[in-house]
């Protein structure tokens, strides 16, 4: 019977996984039954003997190099870039990483980003480089409205932080909600009444056939204006250049960006000095290696008793 790991990734940091990994899995013999991808390519014995492959971001094709496979666990949240593969087998469970740290860190960022542009703080950073002392009327927390795309694991969390600072919060998902302080729409007819109500729109969505560009010239000019736009979604879920016009007509005042259309931000793209944008390297929330490294051994676990495991991706929406 298998039972062997395949880690396959090529910028995940094995060497931190596996040291992560051997104490939340003592049952498991590492130096047997743990292999790296693709060193173990070719290898008959390794193929035939992985019942599990831990991916994240893995090289298209080459799931289908393990025939015995009972299931694929994600690295991370986001499971786009596995099933962007023709080649994902799709009779093999897909798990996706939820995790308590990485959902703190995504609100920690996600408050940031509101504080930032809700106390002009992207104002202040310039006045301080021009060396210009000047008091900005502050708006009322009370009256700011955050619209959160995507009420799931992250967005909720997001949402009960910024809503204890008082903001007014909404949130947009495909099936409806019902969460406590929260305003909520569902589905593509009721986008456009969230967006309405929205200063400052939070993007949590996983990237899907639908909400792909779903941030466009027609969806940002329902938002009022002088909003702003957070993204630590996926960068394909924005119209870089739909946004950019509205950066330069005003009528979004501000876009803090975390995830883009091409990553690593080309250097010489225009975005990196747009005197509008804030940009971080997809950092809003990095996978917490140890924090994950539990709940993934006890997905492997419950996987081998032939338990279902938690966190299984739905084919059918994507996410
Ligand atoms: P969840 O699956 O828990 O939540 C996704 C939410 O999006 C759900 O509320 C879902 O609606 C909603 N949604 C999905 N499709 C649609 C649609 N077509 N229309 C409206 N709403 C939709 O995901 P997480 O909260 O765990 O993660 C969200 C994303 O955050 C990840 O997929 C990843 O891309 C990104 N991420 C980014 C990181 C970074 O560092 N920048 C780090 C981690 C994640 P419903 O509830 O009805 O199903
Ligand atoms: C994730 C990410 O999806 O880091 O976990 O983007």
């Amino acid at each position: 019977m298998a039972n062997g790991l395949v880690f396959i990734s090529s910028d995940a940091p094995v060497d931190r996984w596996r040291k992560a990994l051997i104490p939340a899995l003592p049952e498991i013999d590492f130096s047997h039954d743990f292999h790296v991808w693709p060193d173990c390519f070719g290898a008959n014995d390794i193929s035939m003997n992985v019942d599990i492959a831990l991916v994240w971001r893995p090289e298209p094709g080459a799931l289908k190099h393990f025939p015995n496979l009972k299931a694929v666990i994600n690295l991370g949240a986001g499971v786009d870039a596995i099933l962007t593969d023709e080649t994902y087998p799709k009779n093999i469970p897909l798990i996706r990483l939820i995790d308590p740290t990485l959902t703190q860190h995504m609100s920690e960022f996600i408050v940031h980003k509101v504080l930032h542009f809700h106390r002009k703080f992207h104002i202040y950073d310039q006045m301080q480089r021009n060396h210009k002392w000047q008091e900005l009327r502050q708006d009322d927390t009370q009256q700011k409205r955050v619209g959160i795309m995507g009420l799931g694991t992250l967005g909720v969390d997001a949402a009960r932080h910024l809503s204890h600072f008082g903001f007014k919060i909404a949130g947009w998902s495909r099936t409806e909600k019902h969460v406590f302080g929260i305003e909520s729409f569902h589905g593509q007819d009721s986008l456009k009444y969230f967006l309405k109500s929205t200063d400052i729109l939070v993007c949590l969505l996983p990237l899907t056939t639908e909400t792909r560009d779903i941030i466009n010239k027609n969806t940002i000019s329902q938002l009022p204006a002088g909003a702003y736009i957070i993204n630590a979604g996926r960068g394909h879920q924005i119209n870089e250049n739909d946004l950019l016009s509205a950066l330069d007509s005003g009528h979004i005042a501000g876009a803090a960006l975390d995830v883009f259309c091409t990553e690593p931000l080309p250097t010489n793209s225009i975005i990196w000095d747009h005197p509008k944008i804030t940009v971080t390297p997809h950092i809003a929330s990095i996978t917490s290696v140890s924090s994950a490294a539990k709940n993934i051994a006890e997905n492997i676990r419950q996987i081998r008793r032939g338990q279902t495991p938690n966190n299984l991706v739905n084919f059918k929406f994507g996410y």
